[in-house]
């Protein structure tokens, strides 16, 4: 075997082990090799390390004989495959993840001993692992859903888990109400219907007697849950943890990814129609951009609360149903993380990799967030079923970058060949090794927090104004995306058999927004219900006062956030967006060059669509590369569109029903369109032709994203602006385009 084969020992300190220390930057990277296997020019073997002959025939008694048990090479070949499914995770099914470092800008000494964050020439090694929520792990990337955004940092202290989710929310306040509220957004338990979708009764019952969901439940029917990359997404710890300094003195912490690239998100009918034509969508994103070094990038942001400011808000900092408004916490960033490589196999990886926001180092501790409580249990818990026992931190994956020492032993699949006969503390007979590490020296000692309590099972009080942030984040949406938080809503309960579900769900609308509960039931053909019959808090235990439980309304002290629209967002690249050049044979190859060269050098990836595969000829003879015919090709995989000139190739797209539909989807999404002047007939050809000004210029480019012209210079720069603007979403209404 060669020596790549051969894994390391843990837990002795080995030569590599000290190389790790020497070079803690490429750390993760140099220990995964390890224990990667590279096929290429070996010879194939069994798992016992015999030379393969054979790998096409079963031993047989004659060459038409019943296969023999003796078979060794066939037994042990299928008795794997037979075994090679693992359960998906219970939640988070569906994921893909990535390589990266992370960096500090400057030290953050004066707020947390993290020497992760303190370092700033040290760039931690990070694997992060993004996903929807409710299905399958073979299920459409594009559901409206959450997003995870679960990130590794293996620090020199260890492994820092920052477990969260694109939303800086949740939907409840008590880890005990988890499993229900995951039980009704899964696949109805009979007929195991809807895949990957909150559009059912069970998901809207529960929801609609659980007021304090009301924030969460508008941000999931935002434009925040259909994103148009998952580079493109914000990333959020939820909840309220904290911060150490060297001379123990704590802070309150809210962590945030802002990507670099901005926020941007996809319309619902695109999202529905790129399930179809492409569920891999966001992972197949990311990989390609990982592959043509597009990193993306995200800053971590915190927003740093003292301790004795804990009671300054009219919300309380410990309840997983409120954010902390940017205006009043500004989002300091202070690092920068980038993913810069794919993973070598998705199921060692990926699929293998266990966070859990337990994982913590010196510097970082919790809050009692009665939500993070809870998952402090969960993680390790279901990973013990998920991965077959106690030794899944060996799995190279989630190894820290650090030796392991302890007294934990044997149990399924233990990699590691433990010396000595101690195996317990204290001892004499090893020299008490391992030996414990003094707080001085990195040892982990918990914050300590005074508590003094009656032990039970209550809310705080403060934890019971469930509309004012629903409130907050509606009121400080765009118009736009208050439209789409009205279509999500509308369409949701429009999925919902049972009436009155919608009927008490409109009850709820109602206490966040009159004018959005009003839309909604108008689409719904329904009434809204009368002042006394808005629905109460169902989540009351048994011998509950329903008094205690009502929501409650405090006067929140903003009324709008700038930070939650993501019409706010950057606009100011095009960096790894994919672009369509429609053309066709007799096309005006010089529009196209320029078009292609200045894209390209944008930094954007630009693709030729024309009726077939294979090659056009140019007006002028030259031959040009097809990257997908308009069969394969569908605009709801592109960002925008540009339709080459060119006499004979124009004829073509006019008649060329399937470059029609194109423009006319791109249109309907709000992507920026632009064609060279011979084009115009093609344009004409759309439903939006009569939307278009008669000698549309380059001024109606900004409002109306739509640009003729000669393909010039100038025209390609106001083509690379309006991609840049992602989407002209005002063109929404009127509605010009049949479904
Ligand atoms: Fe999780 N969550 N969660 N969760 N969660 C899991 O752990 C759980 C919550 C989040 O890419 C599970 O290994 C409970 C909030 C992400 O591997 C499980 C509660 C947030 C991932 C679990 C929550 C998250 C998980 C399933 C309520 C955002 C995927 C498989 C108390 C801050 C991580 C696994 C990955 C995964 C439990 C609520 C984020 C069952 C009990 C809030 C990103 O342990």
């Amino acid at each position: 075997m060669s020596k790549k084969n051969t894994p390391p020992k843990l837990g002795t300190e080995t030569a590599i082990d000290k190389k790790l220390a020497a070079q803690p930057e490429n750390s993760k990277t140099a220990q995964l090799a390890e224990h990667t296997a590279d096929a290429t020019g070996e010879r194939m073997n069994t798992n016992t390390g015999l030379n393969i002959n054979d790998d096409q025939n079963s031993l047989k008694a004659g060459d038409r004989g019943p296969t023999l048990l003796e078979d060794f090479i066939l037994r042990e070949k299928i008795t794997h495959f037979d075994h090679e499914r693992i359960p998906e995770r219970v939640v988070h099914a569906r994921g893909s993840g990535a390589h990266g470092v992370f960096k500090v800008y400057e030290s953050l000494s004066s707020v947390t001993k993290a020497k992760f964050l303190n370092d700033i020439e040290r760039e931690t090694p990070v694997f992060v692992r993004f996903s929807t929520v409710a299905g399958s792990r073979g299920s459409t990337d594009l559901a409206r859903d959450v997003r995870g955004f679960a990130v590794r940092f293996y620090t020199q202290e260890g492994n820092f888990d920052l477990v969260g989710n694109n939303m800086p929310v949740f939907f409840i306040q008590d880890a005990l109400k988890f499993p229900d509220l995951i039980h009704a957004v899964k696949p109805e338990p009979d007929n195991e219907i809807p895949q990957a979708a909150s559009a059912h009764d069970t998901f809207w019952d529960f929801i609609s007697l659980m007021p304090e969901s009301a924030h969460m439940v508008m941000w999931a029917m935002s434009d925040r849950a259909l994103p148009r990359s998952l580079r493109m997404m914000e990333g959020f710890g939820v909840h309220t943890f904290r911060l150490i300094d060297e001379a123990g003195k704590a802070s309150f912490v809210k962590f945030h990814w802002k990507p670099l690239l901005g926020v941007h998100s996809v319309a619902w009918d695109e999202a529905q129609n790129i399930s179809g034509k492409d569920p891999d969508f966001h992972r197949r994103d990311l990989w390609d951009a990982i592959e043509s070094g597009a990193f993306p990038e995200w800053e971590l942001g915190l927003q740093i609360i003292p301790e004795e400011d804990e009671f300054k808000f009219d919300f309380d900092l410990l309840d997983p149903t409120k954010l902390v408004p940017e205006e009043l916490v500004p989002v300091q960033r202070v690092g920068k993380m980038t993913l810069n490589r794919n993973p070598d196999n998705f199921f060692a990886e990926t699929e293998q990799i266990a966070f859990h926001l337990g994982h913590i180092v010196p510097g970082i501790d919790f809050s009692n967030d009665p939500l993070l409580q809870g998952r402090l249990f969960s993680y390790t818990d279901t990973q013990l079923t998920r991965l077959g026992g106690p030794n899944f931190q060996e799995i190279p994956i989630n190894r820290p970058i650090v030796p392991v020492h302890n007294n934990q032993r044997d149990g399924f699949m233990r990699q590691t060949i433990n010396k000595g006969k101690t195996s317990y503390s204290p001892n004499s007979l090893g020299n008490n090794d391992p030996q414990q590490v003094k707080e001085a020296d990195g040892g982990f000692v918990s914050y300590q927090e005074r508590i003094e309590a009656r032990k039970l099972r209550r809310r705080n009080k403060s934890f019971f104004d469930h509309f004012s942030q629903a409130r907050l984040f509606f009121n400080s949406q765009s118009d736009p995306e208050k439209n789409h938080i009205v279509d999500a809503l509308t369409f949701e309960l429009g999925k919902v058999k049972t009436v009155a579900i919608r009927q008490r769900m409109l009850g709820i609308l109602e206490q966040i927004d009159k004018g959005l509960a009003t839309q909604v039931a108008f689409g719904l053909g329904l009434h809204l219900p009368a002042k006394a019959d808005l629905p109460a808090n169902q989540s009351i235990p048994a011998d509950g006062d329903p008094a205690e439980y009502q929501s409650m309304q405090v006067d929140g002290s903003i009324a709008r956030s700038a930070a939650l629209s993501m019409a706010n967002t950057i606009k100011n690249t095009i960096k790894s967006r994919k672009i369509a050049i429609l053309t066709a044979d007799g096309a005006n190859a010089e529009s196209i060059i320029n078009i292609k060269n200045k894209l390209t050098a944008e930094g954007a990836v630009v693709e030729i669509i024309a009726p077939r595969q294979g090659y056009i000829t140019a007006e002028n003879d030259a031959q040009i590369e097809v990257d997908q015919s308009f069969l394969v090709a569908a605009s709801v995989l592109f960002d925008a569109v540009y339709v080459a000139g060119g006499t004979n190739a124009v004829a073509t797209l006019e008649a060329e029903a399937n470059a029609v539909h194109f423009l006319n989807e791109a249109f309907k999404h709000c992507k920026a369109i632009a064609a060279h002047d011979d084009a115009k007939q093609v344009l004409d050809a759309t439903y939006f032709s009569k939307k278009l000004p008669p000698d549309y210029s380059e001024d109606t480019v900004l409002n109306e994203g739509v640009l003729l012209g000669d393909a010039g210079n100038k025209f390609a720069n106001l083509f690379v602006k309006m991609i840049a603007q992602h989407r002209f979403w005002e063109r929404e209404k009127p509605r010009l385009i049949p479904a």
